[in-house]
């Protein structure tokens, strides 16, 4: 177990620390034109941004909490500790280095392997999401609920994409969602579309391939917002890729069985 008031105070400064880094990254997006990065493989991409962003949370976590552990997208793990940070420094690179709108700073806190907190910043819209585990999840103090969408044929559903998905399953698991009449989509940043999912903008979002620092701080979102979403954590992904299914209630037997995929029961707020 872990102490609610330790991470409520983890919380309150990671606001502050995440709001400073994503101003940095606001200042030095590039300009449209061509992908300003550089390349960890297919349509992978790291700039000089993720890698300084990630290194000044680092740093300022650890003077603020130095028995604290702390991973990274760029640099893995950096320290151990009973509560863990996670950072995407950069969610949605391939946006980011192209001058488009769809990133973020997406920062997670975990108590062991449960996600206690999360802060979600997008500068271009302006928007903060923050959610502590069993206290709720606000959007620019807000509070989120996951959508009220039953039918398939109203519904919205984003399918995260990258060269390590099969181009086959990807186009089987968009007609699986194409034929019970749900309108595909796919944006480039998982954070944010697991973050639609929770204020109710999304219906749901598929990734076959995505890590815990993509996730790590939306998993609390989702929790707290009465999101269904598949066992991330439980099947591996606290220390290896693995997909994720996110899906409002209304939704969640026609969709996971659709895809094939198995959901957890969202006791919070039943
Ligand atoms: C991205 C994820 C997105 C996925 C991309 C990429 P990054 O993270 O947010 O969901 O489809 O392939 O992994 O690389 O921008 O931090």
């Amino acid at each position: 177990m872990y102490d609610p008031a330790l991470v409520e105070q983890r919380l309150s400064l990671a606001q502050i620390i995440v709001a400073e880094a994503a101003s940095m990254a606001r200042d030095k997006q590039p300009a449209p034109g061509r992908p300003q990065a550089l390349t960890k493989g297919l349509q992978d991409y790291v700039t000089e941004t993720d890698i300084a962003v990630e290194a000044y949370v680092s740093k300022r976590l650890a003077s603020a909490f130095p028995e604290d552990g702390f991973v990274g997208e760029e640099g893995g793990r950096a320290r151990e500790g009973a509560f863990t940070w996670v950072i995407d420094p950069i969610d949605g690179t391939s946006n980011y280095a192209r001058g488009r709108e769809r990133w973020c700073v997406s920062l997670g806190l975990m108590a062991g392997h449960v996600p206690v907190a999360g802060v979600i910043n997008a500068p271009p819209t302006n928007e903060v999401y923050i959610a502590q585990r069993d206290k709720g999840a606000w959007l620019n103090g807000h509070p989120l609920r996951a959508a009220t969408v039953h039918e398939p044929r109203t519904a919205m559903v984003e399918i995260g994409w990258s060269a390590m998905v099969s181009p086959t399953l990807y186009a089987q698991q968009a007609k699986a969602l194409l034929d019970i009449g749900i309108a595909p989509r796919t944006g480039g940043c998982g954070a944010l579309a697991l973050s639609d999912v929770a204020s109710g903008r999304l219906d749901g979002y598929l990734e076959n391939v995505i890590n815990l620092w993509d996730v790590a701080a939306a998993l609390v979102l989702l929790h707290e917002a009465g999101a269904r979403v598949s066992p991330f954590i439980e099947s591996g992904g606290l220390t290896t890729s693995r997909p994720i299914l996110a899906v409002a209630e209304g939704l969640a037997e026609i969709v996971s069985r659709s895809l094939g995929f198995s959901l957890e029961k969202n006791t919070f707020n039943c």
